[in-house]
């Protein structure tokens, strides 16, 4: 603020502004005043809600965009942030409850608008992005199996709140057999009051695919889309994926997903230099991978392609779905429908991208909240059908992994015909072409359980994140593959998916994202079955008690001999 002495004009403007500006200033100040007051009305009424769940409660019609105060908690994306010792015990339980029912903060996410705003998280360069006119509309479809209200609701509302209406043809929310009180007649009367929604149920218990299909059934846009009932769309999200799948209905499309905090709520954006695409290992789980680093730098925004995808947000044009035979109606609850979708696409003449313009938020949980089938694990019997199905001789590297026991996946002829009628790649085209980096077990030299020859012991460990870094010990050998399943590879990797048998001196040895890099990585399982660890020139030895794994001075006792299947040169 500089007031220029002696010149009086400028003087009283600058004043006549400064006064202005107060004005505005104290104008501001009771608008705010009475914003929190009637936020503090509010929620002395019903502690911890939203304001559309009052409105809702109250019976008043939904404004299309109602106001949302850009202060009210988790505006804008950010963090909600709750010190819970000051919450009161009847709050505290509330808290807990929350937590406890849905494995996300449903306390946090019940304080945050409906109607939240996010940051506009797009890379500059694609507000250049000019998109056709005509783009074709599409359908959401939201399955649901006990959901929680805001949650649901938000999701819902981030799609009308972002979508160009002529683009959205309706949201169809499918609610597979919940059993909370809120998703029934609640559920109905507030979609009532919204265009375009409509709830379908099943009428028992089907699981994710099973519901998806019944969405598919009732759908009418050009285009699906399908989200899970914990999402945020973000500014812009639907327009780019219908461009792509109006180039070309053979394009399938997910919007880059973005996390929000479990806790917090929190959504930031990822730029589109730093995506992750889909890719997935010989246990036929999915995981993440950094882009390739090779694209043309004017490239940056174009579709990335992605060998899978996670599975729970994508589009992909109606007419186009049902040629490639919708989803396997014969897999259950949760899980191996992402790859066999993935999989299906390339290998049948299609492309599956991220496209970096479009984002989505989505609440990754660490655990699953919701019941499952008991006594079948399902994701083992989905991820045989779709072995069975697209993964030709490739399928029995999975089978190693828990020695071909394969148990009851049922029936999957008419899975094959498809196949059949699609006249689709092999799978050894889908790994050469699509996913060529992937390790290939084939080309391992010795593969199976690593057996030690003086007690009935094997090297057992887990490898994920949560194990990377920690020694690998010694358990009763049980035949059934699985964490005891290690392969050696042609570059003297002893690993399983991406983790690594490590050493770097001391008494352990670790698991260790593979590097390729060979140095601590590098082994050999020598003539005389002891295994060698070609930098520090020492020999993997058991324990006495056999419990320990550790490496020591090659000496040729029982305690460094391995049993361990090697691969016939082929
Ligand atoms: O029996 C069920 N019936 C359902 O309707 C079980 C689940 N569901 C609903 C559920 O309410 C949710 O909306 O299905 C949706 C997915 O279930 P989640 O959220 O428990 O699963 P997830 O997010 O952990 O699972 C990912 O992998 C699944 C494999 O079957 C699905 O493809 C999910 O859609 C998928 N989610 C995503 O892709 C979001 C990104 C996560 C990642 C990685
Ligand atoms: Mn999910």
């Amino acid at each position: 603020n500089h007031i220029h002495f002696g010149d009086s004009d400028k003087l009283k403007h600058d004043r006549k502004i400064h006064a202005e500006e107060k004005r505005n200033l104290v104008n501001k100040i009771e608008a705010d005043r009475q914003v929190q007051e009637r936020h503090r009305e509010e929620k002395a009424q019903l502690p911890a809600k939203n304001d559309d769940t009052l409105r809702y409660k109250k019976k008043e019609a939904l404004p299309s965009r109602p106001y949302v105060d850009p202060n009210a908690p988790g505006e804008g994306g950010k963090a909600v942030v709750i010190d819970k010792d000051k919450l009161s015990p009847e709050e505290k339980k509330k808290f807990d409850d929350g937590w406890q029912k849905n494995a996300f903060n449903q306390y946090a996410s019940d304080m945050i608008s409906l109607h939240r705003t996010l940051p506009d998280v797009r890379d500059p360069e694609c507000k250049d992005l000019k998109y056709k006119d005509k783009l074709p509309d599409t359908s959401v479809v939201v399955c649901f199996h006990n959901e929680a209200w805001s949650v649901l609701l938000r999701t819902v509302h981030s799609i009308i709140d972002r979508s160009p209406p002529h683009l959205l043809k309706e949201i169809i929310l499918v609610d597979d057999f919940s059993d909370m009180d809120h998703l029934k007649q609640p559920l109905e009367e507030y979609v009532a009051k919204l265009e375009k929604v409509k709830v379908v149920r099943t009428k028992k218990r089907e699981g994710l695919i099973r519901a998806r299909l019944l969405g598919y059934s009732v759908a009418t846009g050009e285009v699906l889309t399908y989200l899970d009932s914990h999402c945020e769309c973000a500014e812009g999200w639907l327009e780019p994926l219908l461009a792509r799948i109006a180039e070309g209905k053979h394009h399938v499309v997910t919007p880059v997903i973005e996390t929000i905090n479990d806790n917090d709520l929190t959504l930031r954006g990822t730029p589109a230099k730093n995506i992750f695409v889909g890719k997935f290992n010989w246990q036929l789980t999915f995981d993440w991978m950094p882009r390739p680093a090779n694209y043309a730098p004017q490239a940056l925004v174009e579709p990335v392609r992605s060998p899978t995808m996670a599975g729970g947000l994508f589009s992909i044009s109606r007419e186009y779905f049902t040629e490639l035979g919708t989803y396997d109606p014969g897999m259950d609850i949760w899980g191996g429908e992402n790859l066999e979708l993935s999989f299906r696409v390339w290998m049948c003449g299609g492309t599956l991208e991220i496209i970096p313009c479009s984002h989505v938020g989505h609440i990754f949980r660490k655990r699953s909240p919701y019941k499952w089938r008991t006594g079948v694990n399902v994701v083992k019997k989905n991820s045989i059908r779709l072995a069975e199905v697209w993964m030709d001789e490739y399928k029995n590297y999975y089978y190693e992994r828990f020695n071909y026991d394969l148990g009851d996946y049922g029936d999957v002829t008419d899975r094959k015909k498809l196949r059949e009628r699609l006249q689709c790649h092999s799978f050894d085209w889908f790994v050469k072409n699509v996913y060529p980096d992937l390790f290939v077990p084939g080309e391992a030299l010795a593969s199976g359980e690593i057996r030690s020859k003086a007690k009935p012991m094997c090297i057992d460990s887990a490898v994920d994140n949560h194990n990377y870094h920690k020694p690998v010990n010694m358990w009763p050998c049980h035949n059934q593959g699985g964490n005891q399943y290690w392969m050696l590879s042609k570059n003297g990797e002893i690993r399983r998916d991406d983790g690594c048998l490590d050493y770097s001196g001391g008494e352990s040895v670790i698991v260790y994202p593979c590097h390729g890099q060979k140095g601590n990585q590098e082994w050999q399982y020598r003539e005389d079955n002891s295994i060698y660890h070609a930098n520090t020139q020492k020999c993997m030895e058991t324990s006495v008690d056999g419990q320990k794994l550790t490496m020591k001075t090659c000496s040729g006792v029982d305690r460094q001999i391995w049993t361990w299947k090697r691969k016939s040169p082929s």
